[in-house]
């Protein structure tokens, strides 16, 4: 995808802000300079676009409007019903989906709507384990799912690092669940929906996609979807698919009564409706053909990059990736993943380590790094791109004592794919 021009970026808004509290616009200014000066690859982060940045900056943000367009608990509600009307449509043609709920405000929001949707407390769910790349909201126990939730777990087999469905299978069967999650945060794998649906089925069991990470890349065609599949497909709106930060939720006909109800007034009460307007645009978005060229090319950077990480001595775990992320063993170079996470923030690359599967080291330490793509296909980068990525990579992580001229290189390679224009 090419570069995006940004100006008149901060418009007469900025120039509000910066009279009016010049400590907070300043701060705005060094944020902006702090992404666009580093590579930014963290998996789950990307650049939106300044038409949902402008969405989210409006007074959209001043409305309240509990309920849903038609059924609201407060007047006034006409123009955010239209945004609202026009989000859902745009949600229910691009992902084929029967029902969208646009007003979670985060994946963690969205995830919780569907466990009072579908389970009452103390009942089972079948999920991805944490250390094997599932979220917080899978079972975590000191998240409200393992608190008040029975939760069983799935994982990885030691010697493919993919899914173990026959492991999904037999604790589907041994606990019988009320509902089962497909997703992950840190799988670099295609997961197997058709697979999921059928011990769902022989189980009876709701059957839950936390789309998170990869949605984006099922908007832009450019892996298969969840939808035809799962129940309700939950997801956040700022990853791949480059929308404003917040939550979405998809489901069958049959349960939109029942997700709509668990969103609001169960989980949440007023909808962020400037959220909620920039979630359309980023739909609008997402539904053209240069966006389904950026998905493409998200994974095509992907697999170059950790193919180029790979010969930098670090291990894709399982292999390499189908997706917009890749994890990386680092136990042969003897550098846990806090200290790759830390050299590489001294030398202007952002990424986090990660445990990767039947992780030796605690959380905090971790053996991995993960690296994701969406931001630097945003600036328009590629395939050849990512091979001077994971050599900046990998001159980071094992000479420390470079961080300085690896940050050069950086500020060079990103100066020629600039996110945000300086206008
Ligand atoms: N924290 C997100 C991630 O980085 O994967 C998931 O919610």
């Amino acid at each position: 995808m090419s570069a995006m021009t940004t100006a008149p970026f901060w418009g007469p808004d900025f120039f509000e802000l910066e009279q009016e509290d010049p400590e907070i616009a300043g701060i705005l200014l060094s944020e902006l300079e702090r992404a666009r000066s580093g590579l930014q690859l963290i998996a789950s982060e990307n650049f939106t676009s300044p038409a949902v940045l402008a969405a989210l900056g409006s007074t959209l943000s001043n409305k309240y409007a509990e309920g849903y367009p038609g059924r609201r608990y407060y007047g006034g509600c006409a123009e955010v019903d239209k945004a609202e009307i026009i989000g859902i449509e745009r949600a229910t043609a691009l992902f084929g989906a029967e029902h969208a709920n646009l007003q979670p405000h985060s994946g963690a929001s969205a995830n919780l709507a569907a466990y009072g949707a579908f389970v009452a407390p103390g009942e089972t769910v079948l999920a991805m384990s944490l250390p094997h790349g599932g979220h917080l909201t899978h079972g975590s126990r000191v998240n409200f799912s393992g608190r008040w939730f029975d939760i069983a777990s799935y994982g990885v087999t030691k010697d493919t690092e993919l899914i173990d469905y026959d492991q999904v299978r037999d604790q589907a069967l041994a606990h019988r669940p009320k509902m089962i999650i497909a997703g992950a945060t840190a799988y670099p794998r295609l997961i197997d929906f058709a697979a999921f649906r059928t011990i769902a089925d022989e189980v009876g069991a709701i059957l839950m996609v936390d789309a998170a990470h990869f949605i984006g890349l099922v908007a832009g065609k450019a892996i298969p979807s969840p939808v035809p599949y799962a129940d309700v497909v939950c997801f956040t709106t700022h990853k791949v698919l480059r929308g404003p930060r917040g939550g979405m939720i998809l489901c069958k006909a049959e349960h939109a009564k029942a997700i709509d109800k668990a969103v609001f007034p169960m989980m949440q009460g007023g909808p962020l409706m400037h959220a909620v307007a920039a979630k359309a645009v980023a739909l609008k978005e997402a539904a053209t053909p240069g966006y389904q060229r950026y998905a493409a090319n998200v994974i095509a950077n992907a697999q170059a990059l950790a193919a180029g990480l790979a010969a930098e001595g670090m291990r894709p775990v399982s292999g390499g990736t189908d997706t917009h992320l890749a994890l990386l063993d680092l136990q042969s170079l003897g550098v846990t993943g806090t200290e790759a996470e830390q050299r590489c923030d001294a030398a202007a690359i952002t990424l986090n380590k990660n445990a990767i599967p039947y992780d030796p080291q605690p959380p905090m330490v971790a053996s991995g790094i993960r690296v994701g793509t969406p931001s630097v296909t945003t600036q328009g980068m590629e395939p050849a791109d990512m091979k001077e990525v994971a050599s900046l990579i990998g001159r980071a992580v094992t000479q420390p004592s470079s961080a300085a001229a690896v940050a050069a290189e950086v500020s060079t390679l990103v100066a020629r794919h600039p996110a945000y224009e300086r206008p």
